[in-house]
């Protein structure tokens, strides 16, 4: 079964049950887990208790305070062990998962030359009030992140990073300019759930252009999934550990299934 535990292994732990799966600490099955938060509380006993309690209320039983820190007067750290009680059933999830295969930047520039036949132009941003840059830098500029070249360095993709703070309407506009194929969207803070609203604008901004259905758009950053990117009308979403390949495969094969191009 894909992704579950290799049941041929000789090594195999005869107790581990994926209708029951709970987390691992130091053997199967013993739901030990780290979890650290912080109180609006002074760094005392009675904060050290109010974070076990808290503990305890999401699960964990005998859950101990290991670190706790002040952060200032009225704040503090904590971070705690304990054994979780929960379990989940693995053989039971359904996710929504990008299921094209990621290529190379070598085997990218082929598929292009071969099925588009010119280059494939993309446009990114952190858009609305959202001033983190570095998620779509490491999409697109041309050093990349994490040993991954970005898209500026494809021989056949010519990429528009245009910045963070860039308002719907701009985004929309520059991306009619360019004749953009590909638009790709980041957004890193959620608080109030700004990146809902900001990314649904976005997409009412292209319909009312008639533009959405001309290109792919994709968004990312480190709270976006596949999932809620569909649900609000992108083709695909990126989290964390996705990089500029993973984007181009998806993009490239998107263009050509909806003859873009
Ligand atoms: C650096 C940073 C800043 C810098 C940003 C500088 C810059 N030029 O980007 C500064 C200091 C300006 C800043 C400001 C703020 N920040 Co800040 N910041 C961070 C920090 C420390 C790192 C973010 C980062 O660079 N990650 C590295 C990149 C590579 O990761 P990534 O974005 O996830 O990108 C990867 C994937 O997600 C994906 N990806 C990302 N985007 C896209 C797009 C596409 C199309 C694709 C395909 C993929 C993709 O690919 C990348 C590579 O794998 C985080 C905390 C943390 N450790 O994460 C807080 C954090 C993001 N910031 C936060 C906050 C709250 C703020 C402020 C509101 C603080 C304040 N009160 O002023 C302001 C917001 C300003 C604004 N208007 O946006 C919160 C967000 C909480 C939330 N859930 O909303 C965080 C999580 C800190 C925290 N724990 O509270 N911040």
């Amino acid at each position: 079964m894909s992704g579950l535990y290799d049941m041929s292994k000789k090594d195999f732990d005869r107790t581990f049950d994926p209708e029951r799966l709970r987390a691992y600490g130091d053997a199967m099955n013993d739901g030990k887990v780290q979890l650290s938060f912080t109180l609006p509380v002074q760094n005392d006993e009675k904060g050290v208790e109010a974070a076990k309690l808290l503990a305890k209320k999401m699960g964990l039983v005998e859950p101990s305070v290991v670190c706790s820190r002040s952060l200032d007067g009225n704040f503090t750290f904590y971070i705690l062990y304990g054994t979780c009680i929960h379990s989940v059933d693995y053989t039971g999830i359904k996710v929504q998962a990008i299921d094209t295969e990621t290529m190379s930047m070598d085997e990218i520039n082929s598929f292009i030359r071969e099925n588009i036949g010119r280059k494939v132009i993309v446009a990114g941003a952190s858009t609305g009030t959202d001033a983190h840059t570095v998620g779509i830098d490491a999409i697109i500029n041309r050093k990349g992140f994490a040993g991954h070249y970005g898209l500026e360095r494809y021989e056949m993709i010519e990429a528009h990073n245009l910045g963070a703070q860039i308002p719907n309407e701009e985004f929309v506009k520059k991306a009619a300019e360019l004749k953009a194929d590909v638009l790709l969207v980041s957004q890193t803070v959620t608080q109030r759930d700004i990146h809902i609203d900001n990314l649904t604008e976005l997409v009412e901004l292209l319909e009312a252009e008639g533009l959405r259905h001309k290109v792919v758009l994709a968004c990312g950053g480190a709270r976006i999934t596949h999932e809620l990117a569909k649900e609000l009308g992108y083709d695909a979403g990126f989290g964390p550990g996705k990089y500029a390949e993973d984007v181009a495969s998806f993009a490239i094969h998107e263009i050509v299934r909806r003859k873009l191009a």
